[in-house]
């Protein structure tokens, strides 16, 4: 698992077509950045961006159980990333499960510890 799962979460958002027309890139683009920068003081905060995230596994859940279908991750996902983000391997992410996901490449991605991401 690497820092682009949060991105493809960011580039699906942002659109699929984006998505594959850009492949994989290795940093937020700016479009990308300005949609998670909620507050526009030019930097991410953990609160923008489980915000962000949050509202990601909203759009993600079609069906709206609560958890995240194989399927419904499949914009995002690759299989291989959604085995290893479903840590009770029972077929489904929960929002539990997406979310540590999600925070921990936040975590990762700050690489100064400020608790912010800059573009
Ligand atoms: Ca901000
Ligand atoms: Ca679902
Ligand atoms: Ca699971």
């Amino acid at each position: 698992m690497n820092k682009l799962l949060t991105l493809s979460f960011a580039l699906a958002l942002a659109g699929p077509a984006a998505a594959f027309a850009q492949g994989s890139p290795e940093g937020l683009t700016q479009a990308h950045f300005d949609q998670l920068d909620t507050d526009k003081n030019g930097k991410v905060s953990e609160a923008e961006y489980r915000q962000f995230m949050e509202g990601a596994f909203d759009k993600l859940d079609t069906d709206k159980n609560g958890s995240l279908s194989n399927a419904e991750a499949g914009t995002v996902l690759t299989r291989e990333q959604f085995s290893i983000v479903d840590r009770n391997q029972n077929g489904q992410l929960n929002r539990q499960e997406f979310m540590d996901q999600v925070m921990s490449d936040f975590h990762r991605q700050d690489q100064n510890r400020d608790g912010h991401l800059q573009p």
